[in-house]
């Protein structure tokens, strides 16, 4: 096989163009009722579904093919605990010293706060590192590319693919969050870029009304 082997590329679907068009919508009307949750049961959610939405997530464009992506999934009550404990405090230095009054101004409509109850509650934390170096083998070493964007890439398909197995996610950053290279037991290389919890949601959840409105098409594209 050389570098540059092929093979066709793989057959989509025919649609015809209502069909086509039919399709679009029912997509977006599906994944635009996804809302961050911040409020989740504690009520079991099979691991399976977690598995195929890593799937999911796993098949993302990326550099080079070189998946530069760990996703660590936790659901132990103990390092759920310790996942907990150190992201608040982390996020009581951000809320008491590090937010500028502007970052706390846009944050007032959310309700969030330090307090991350959730992070012990819900069934499944899915923390995503990306891996600096590694390689399209398990084992390789080499520079990886677009780890950023890829990985970003990545969690969206995570995201979208939790939320059409009926789950609610809420995509956490705790910052600086180096403290999950620990509790995940990953390697120095590699920087937890983001927490998914993914779950269902407690009955009486509830989501900001700052959180609904969304940008129209024509404030969020051009057509040149
Ligand atoms: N990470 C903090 C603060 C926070 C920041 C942004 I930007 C948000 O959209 C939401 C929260 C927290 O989780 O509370």
């Amino acid at each position: 096989m050389t570098d540059h082997d092929t093979v066709p590329y793989s057959e989509l679907p025919d649609y015809s163009d209502p069909d086509r068009l039919a399709r679009a919508k029912a997509f977006y009307e599906a994944i635009k009722t996804r809302r961050t949750c911040r409020q989740f049961s504690d009520a079991p959610v099979q691991r399976e579904v977690i598995e195929q939405a890593i799937l999911a997530a796993g098949s993302a464009p990326n550099g080079a093919n070189h998946q530069p992506w760990h996703f660590a999934v936790i659901s132990s009550p103990d390092k759920k605990k310790a996942v907990r404990e150190a992201a608040e405090a982390e996020e009581k230095t951000f809320y008491e010293t590090k937010a500028s009054d502007e970052w706390l101004e846009a944050l007032a409509p959310l309700g969030t706060d330090e307090v991350k109850p959730y992070l012990e509650i819900a069934p499944w934390l899915i923390v995503i590192f990306g891996q600096r170096r590694g390689g399209p083998n398990p084992g390789d070493d080499k520079q990886n590319y677009y780890v950023t964007e890829s990985v970003g890439i990545a969690s969206g398909f995570l995201i979208a693919a939790l939320h059409d197995a009926g789950l609610a996610t809420l995509t956490h950053t705790p910052n600086p969050m180096k403290f999950l290279n620990e509790v995940c037991d990953r390697p120095p290389n590699e920087k937890p870029m983001m927490i998914v919890v993914a779950g269902k949601p407690a009955d009486d959840a509830t989501v900001p009304v700052h959180a609904l409105s969304k940008k129209p098409l024509e404030a969020i594209s051009s057509w040149l």
